[in-house]
């Protein structure tokens, strides 16, 4: 039986990590092996592409580059770690995937949206998560979250506000244009609030195993 595939999605600091270490016990109490991974990311290769793609000024790369080297990781993880985790009926649940790539470099970066679904079809075909939880919040709220975990920022997180706020009504506009796939999660509310949304969306949309 194969596994299913979900991503977690937002600005910075909405709290995708807190809500996939929930997610994750839920689910191996209900007897599933679960994977849970991140994007730029998840393997030996796309971890190394993470490094020179997460370090440096914010001008390092261009828009373009940066949404080809996104790429070329996310191949790397799919065929590495994701594909063959569903094959043998292991729930994956990934930190970003290819949403981000639409968010943040086409959005907020100004690269062509219809270039960027070219590049995923050339790299990927048809694969996408079954499910997407959108944390949506005020970039101000999330960005002053990672201040006060007292991390180096990123180079993503030292973009202007500008940026932050077209990040956030792009990921609004990818949930309202595939409604399917895609849910927004209030992320404003407290930990446990988000988790318990998410577990209804879950069993709701992925079935009783959820
Ligand atoms: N990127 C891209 O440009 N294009 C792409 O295609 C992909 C990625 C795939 C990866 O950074 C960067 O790569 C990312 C986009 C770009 N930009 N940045 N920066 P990352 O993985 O280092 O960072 P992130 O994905 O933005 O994650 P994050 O900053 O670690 O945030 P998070 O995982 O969503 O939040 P968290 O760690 O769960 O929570 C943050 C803090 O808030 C923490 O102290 C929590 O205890 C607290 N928290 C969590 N939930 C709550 C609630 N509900 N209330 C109050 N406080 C909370």
């Amino acid at each position: 039986m194969a596994g299913k595939f979900i991503s977690l999605e937002g600005g910075e600091g909405a709290g995708k990590t807190t809500l996939i270490r929930k997610l994750k016990t839920h689910l191996e109490n209900q007897g599933l092996e679960v994977i849970i991974t991140r994007e730029p990311g998840g393997t030996p290769g796309a971890e190394d592409l993470r490094d020179i793609l997460l370090t440096g000024q914010t001008d390092r790369w261009s828009p373009v580059t940066e949404a080809l080297l996104m790429y070329a990781a996310r191949v790397d993880h799919v065929e590495r770690l994701i594909q063959p985790a569903l094959a043998r009926g292991a729930w994956v649940i990934s930190d970003r995937f290819s949403d981000s790539t639409l968010a943040y470099q086409g959005a907020a970066g100004g690269v062509d949206i219809a270039r960027i679904r070219q590049l995923h079809t050339v790299a990927l075909e048809d694969f996408y998560p079954d499910l997407t939880f959108i944390l949506d919040l005020d970039p101000l709220v999330g960005l002053r979250r990672t201040v006060e975990r007292g991390e180096d920022p990123t180079r993503f997180e030292m973009h202007e506000t500008d940026f932050h706020t077209r990040l956030r009504d792009a990921f609004l506009r990818i949930a309202s244009d595939e409604p399917d796939r895609c849910v927004v999660l209030d992320a404003s509310m407290a930990p446990d609030a988000v988790y318990e949304a998410a577990l209804e969306i879950m069993a709701d949309k992925l079935g009783a195993n959820a």
